[in-house]
C-alpha cells in the first residue's frame, strides 16, 4: 500500500480496540402474543431446545401441549436401492442423449427406483393435556412468546386469581418445563394427562411421575417391508409442587389445592444416528431417568436461569430494527391482518426475521443429533405432509441458509453431522446404481439412510443432492475461517461429493461432461414430439452444482495445500462442461441442456437460479447472465411463481443478490401476507418450516452481502425501510457488521474483524478497503 493509500484509509477507517462506538440494543418487545387461545395447531406458539419440540395452545380450561423429540419415526433401516440400477444405467443414458427421453423414463422407473419408494413419517411423541375444569371463562386473558427469552406464557385471571403458565425447552436441562402458578397460594386445582393416540400406554410412578412407554407399530405398510413393530420411545414427566397435594394414578397427575406446579418432560428413543438405524442396546428409559434426574433438583428459578443463560447471549447478538413504529401493544394475529389488507410494518418484518432465528436455534441448537426436518422439530400427526422429511432438492438446504449470516453458525452442527452420517449409505448407492465412486443423495431421505431415488422418477431423480449439501460446509468455512473444520470434516465431504461426480460425468454428443440422467427439480418439459418429461441430462441446475462444488474444492485444497492431481483432473472437468446458457426463446437462463419449453413456466422450483443464490457464479460481474438471471424470475413471476412459501423466500433471496431491493421488499410482504400463519409458521401451505428461514435469510440478504469480492453494505435496501439499524450480521471473511442507517445510506458502521482478513467494502456506492487484525473493531466513516 502506498502512503496515499494509507492515508486515505485511514481517514476513512478509525480503529477501535474493543467494542463499537455506538450501541445498538433491543429496546422494542420482541413477542408473538394473541388475546385468544390457538385454535388450530398453526396458531399455537412452538418451543423447541434443538432435539424436543413443545407446541403450546395456550387454553384455559383444557390445555394442550403437543410434544415432538425429533427422532421419532415410522419405519426402519432398510437397503431399498433398485440393484438393476447399475446394469442398465448405460442404456438410460444413452436413451437420453439420443432424445429418447419418454423411454428412459420408463426403464428408470423399471431399474433405477427404489423399492419400497416411499419412507414412513416423523410422527407427534404425545400430548400433556392440562384440565383445570371449566370455571365460567376468565376474566383477563393474554398469551404468548417472548423471543428474548424463549418462553411462552398464558395469563388469565378466574375469580379474581391471576393464573400463569410458563413453557420452555430448556438446553442445559434437555427438557420441556412447564410452570403453573397463581398469585393466590392454594389456587391452582387441575389434572395432568400425558397422551398418545397409539402405540404407547403410560403408568403412574409414585405420586409425581407419569412414564410412557412407546413403540411404533407400522402394520399398514408391512407388504412392502417396512412396517412392522419398529422404533422404542418413552416419554417421563416429572411433577413438582409447593403447597396441596398431587397424586399420580393411571396416566393422570390430580393437583389440589396447590401454590404452583413445576412439570418436567424427557423423550427418548432407541434411534442412532451413528447407525442410521434402530440400536436396541440404547434404553430410551434409563436415558430418560438419567436426564430428569438432575433436572428435577433444580428449583424453577434455576432452571429458567440456567436457560436463560444459554439462550439469550445466542439470541442477542443480532438486533434489528427497521425504522417502524413500535406496534408490540397490537396482537400479532391483529398484524397480520392489517398487513393482508396492504398496511406497512416494518417492525413485523423484525418480528419475523428474529423468529426465523428463534425458530433456527429450537430445531437446530443446544440438543439433538438431526437437522431441522420440513417441519422443524414441530408436528403434531402421524403421517405428516411429505412425511416431515428431509427433502434434499431445496428444502434442507433453505433451512440453514440463515445460520451464518445471522449469526447462530453453532446451528449447522447437526446439519453436518447428517451430513456425515449420509456419507455411509451414500457410497453405497454411487457404488450400488452407479458404479461411481464418492457418496451421493438424491432429492429427499428420512433418518434410516435412505440415499437412492424414492419418490417417483420425476421428483427423485436429482443425483448432486450430496454435493449442494456439501457446499454448506464451504459456506461455514467462508464464514468461520476455521481451517482445522475445513481440513477434518468439511474437505474429506466436499471431495467425496466431487469424486462422485467426476465418475459420473459421461460425454455427450458434443464431448461435454455431463449428468445423466437427471432433472431441474421437479419441473416438466415439453418434448419436441409431443408429450412432457422431467428427466434429461445436464440439466443447469446440476452445471452449477459441479461448478460450484469443484470451485469450493479447489479452494480448499490449495488452502490445505493438498491434493494437485485431483485438483487438475477437477480442472479440465469444469473446461469441458457445458456452459450456462441464456436462453433465445425467454432471455432468461436456460434451465435444461436444450432450450425446451417449461411445462409450468411458473413453477416453485427455480433453480436454474442456483448460480445467482446460494451460489455465487452469477453476479454483477457478468452482467448478460446477471440481466438473463432477471429475466428468468420475471417470467417465473408473471407464470404464477412464488405460490409456495419456500418459493417465495427464494424469490428475496434472489432479488436481494439482483440488487432490487424494492423487488425485494415486495416479496417479504407477500411472504407474510399469502404464506403465513398466525404463528407466523410458513405456510408452503401447510405448515412447513424452510420459508420462515429462507425469508430470514433474504432479509439478512437485504442488509449485507458478501459473496462478492466485497462486502456490501444495504445492497438491496427498500424504501420502506429507509431507515433502521442492525447489530451484529456475519459476513464471509469472519467481520460482523454493526450499522445504522437513514434514506437508505450508511450513517455509522463498526466492523469487527475475528479473523485479520483484508477488509473490502462497498458502501454508500464506494469502496474501501483495509488489512484488518483479528479481534480490532474499525469504525467506517461514511
Ligand atoms: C419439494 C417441493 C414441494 C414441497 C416438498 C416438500 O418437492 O417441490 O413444494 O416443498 O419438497
Amino acid at each position: 500500500m502506498n502512503f496515499y493509500m494509507l492515508m486515505k484509509n485511514t481517514l476513512l477507517f478509525l480503529l477501535l480496540l474493543s467494542s463499537g462506538l455506538f450501541s445498538i440494543a433491543q429496546d422494542k418487545k420482541l413477542n408473538l402474543w394473541y388475546k385468544q387461545p390457538a385454535a388450530v395447531w398453526t396458531d399455537a406458539l412452538p418451543v423447541g431446545n434443538g432435539r424436543m419440540g413443545a407446541m403450546v395452545f395456550g387454553k384455559v380450561a383444557n390445555e394442550r401441549i403437543q410434544l415432538n423429540e425429533e427422532s421419532i419415526w415410522a419405519g426402519k433401516k432398510m437397503d431399498v436401492d433398485n440393484p438393476e440400477s447399475a446394469a442398465n444405467l448405460k442404456q438410460i443414458q444413452q436413451l437420453l442423449l439420443d432424445g429418447e427421453n419418454k423411454k428412459a423414463y420408463e426403464l428408470s422407473t423399471k431399474y433405477m427406483l427404489a423399492k419400497p419408494a416411499r419412507f414412513r413419517s416423523y410422527q407427534t411423541l404425545a400430548d400433556v393435556f392440562i384440565d383445570a375444569g371449566d370455571q365460567g371463562g376468565a376474566a383477563t386473558y393474554s398469551r404468548e412468546l417472548d423471543l428474548q427469552t424463549g418462553i411462552t406464557r398464558t395469563q388469565y385471571q378466574i375469580k379474581g386469581v391471576n393464573y400463569i403458565r410458563e413453557v420452555f425447552a430448556s438446553v442445559p436441562n434437555d427438557c420441556i418445563v412447564v410452570r403453573i402458578s397463581a398469585d393466590q397460594p392454594n389456587s391452582i386445582q387441575c389434572k395432568v394427562n400425558l397422551s398418545r393416540e397409539k402405540d404407547a400406554s403410560v403408568i403412574a410412578q409414585g405420586d409425581h411421575r407419569l412414564l410412557m412407554n412407546g413403540q411404533i407399530v407400522d402394520l399398514d405398510d408391512a407388504v412392502n417391508g417396512e412396517g412392522g413393530v419398529n422404533m422404542r420411545f418413552n416419554v417421563l414427566m416429572n411433577a413438582k409442587h409447593e403447597g396441596g397435594s398431587i397424586q399420580a394414578i393411571n396416566n393422570t397427575i390430580l393437583v389440589k389445592n396447590a401454590s404452583t406446579v413445576t412439570l418436567l418432560i424427557t423423550s427418548a428413543s432407541d434411534y442412532d444416528l451413528n447407525k442410521l438405524d434402530l440400536n436396541r442396546n440404547k434404553d430410551p428409559k434409563a436415558l430418560c431417568e438419567e436426564l430428569l434426574q438432575k433436572a428435577s433438583s433444580l428449583s424453577y428459578e434455576q432452571l429458567k436461569n440456567a436457560q436463560l443463560d444459554f439462550y439469550q447471549p445466542i439470541f442477542n447478538r443480532v438486533v434489528l430494527d427497521l425504522g417502524g413504529e413500535d406496534q408490540s401493544s397490537i396482537p400479532t394475529d391483529k398484524r397480520l391482518d392489517a398487513l393482508k389488507k396492504g398496511g406497512a410494518d416494518p417492525d413485523l418484518v423484525e418480528l419475523y426475521f428474529q423468529y426465523g432465528r428463534y425458530l433456527l436455534m429450537s430445531s437446530s441448537m443446544g440438543r439433538g443429533v438431526l437437522p431441522a426436518n420440513l417441519q422443524g422439530v414441530w408436528n403434531d400427526l402421524y403421517d405428516a405432509p411429505w412425511q416431515s422429511d428431509y427433502h434434499t432438492n431445496i428444502n434442507l438446504q433453505m433451512n440453514y441458509w440463515a445460520s451464518e449470516v445471522t449469526n447462530l453458525s453453532e446451528s449447522n452442527e447437526s446439519l453436518f453431522n447428517f451430513i456425515d452420517a449420509y456419507r455411509v449409505p451414500g457410497r453405497a448407492t454411487a457404488q450400488g446404481m452407479y458404479g461411481a465412486k464418492g457418496w451421493t443423495m438424491h432429492h429427499a431421505t428420512d433418518i434410516f439412510g435412505k440415499t437412492g431415488i424414492n419418490a417417483e422418477i420425476q421428483y427423485g431423480t436429482s443425483p448432486l443432492a450430496a454435493s449442494w449439501l456439501s457446499l454448506h460446509l464451504w459456506e461455514h468455512y467462508r464464514f468461520t475461517g476455521d481451517l482445522d473444520f475445513l481440513r477434518q470434516k468439511g474437505y474429506p465431504i466436499l471431495r467425496e461429493a466431487a469424486e462422485f461426480v467426476q465418475s459420473f460425468l459421461i460425454p455427450d454428443k458434443k464431448g461435454q461432461l455431463v449428468t445423466a440422467p437427471s432433472m431441474s427439480p421437479e419441473n416438466a418439459f415439453k418434448l419436441p414430439g409431443g408429450g412432457t418429461t422431467e428427466i434429461t441430462y445436464a440439466p443447469t441446475i446440476d452445471v452449477e452444482t459441479i461448478m460450484a462444488l469443484y470451485d469450493a474444492c479447489i479452494q480448499s485444497a490449495g488452502l490445505l495445500k493438498t491434493d494437485k492431481a485431483f485438483v487438475s483432473e477437477l480442472r479440465s472437468t469444469l473446461k469441458r462442461l457445458p456452459p450456462l446458457k441464456i436462453s433465445p426463446r425467454t432471455g432468461g437462463i436456460q434451465e435444461w441442456i436444450e432450450d425446451y419449453e417449461e411445462a409450468e413456466p411458473g413453477h416453485r422450483h427455480i433453480s436454474h437460479l442456483l448460480a445467482l443464490y446460494p451460489t455465487d457464479l452469477i453476479t454483477p460481474a457478468k452482467p448478460e447472465l446477471f440481466a438473463a438471471a432477471k429475466k428468468t424470475l420475471e417470467r417465473r413471476l408473471a407464470n404464477g411463481g412464488g405460490h409456495t412459501g419456500w418459493s417465495r423466500a427464494w424469490i428475496i433471496n434472489f432479488y436481494a443478490r439482483l440488487l432490487d431491493g424494492e423487488k425485494a421488499y415486495e416479496n417479504v410482504m407477500a411472504l407474510l401476507q399469502k404464506s403465513t400463519h398466525n404463528n407466523l409458521f410458513d405456510n408452503h401451505p401447510p405448515f412447513q418450516i424452510d420459508g420462515n428461514f429462507g425469508g430470514t435469510a433474504g432479509i439478512a440478504e437485504m442488509l449485507i452481502q458478501s459473496h462478492e469480492d466485497y462486502l456490501r453494505l444495504l445492497p438491496a435496501i427498500p424504501a420502506a425501510w429507509s431507515r433502521g439499524s442492525v447489530k451484529g450480521l456475519c459476513a464471509r471473511g469472519g467481520f460482523v457488521v454493526d450499522m445504522t442507517w437513514s434514506e437508505g445510506k450508511v450513517q455509522s458502521c463498526s466492523i469487527t474483524s475475528k479473523l485479520g482478513n483484508m477488509l473490502k467494502l462497498s458502501i454508500n456506492g464506494q469502496k474501501r478497503q483495509i488489512k484488518t487484525k483479528a479481534g480490532l473493531v474499525y469504525k467506517v466513516i461514511p
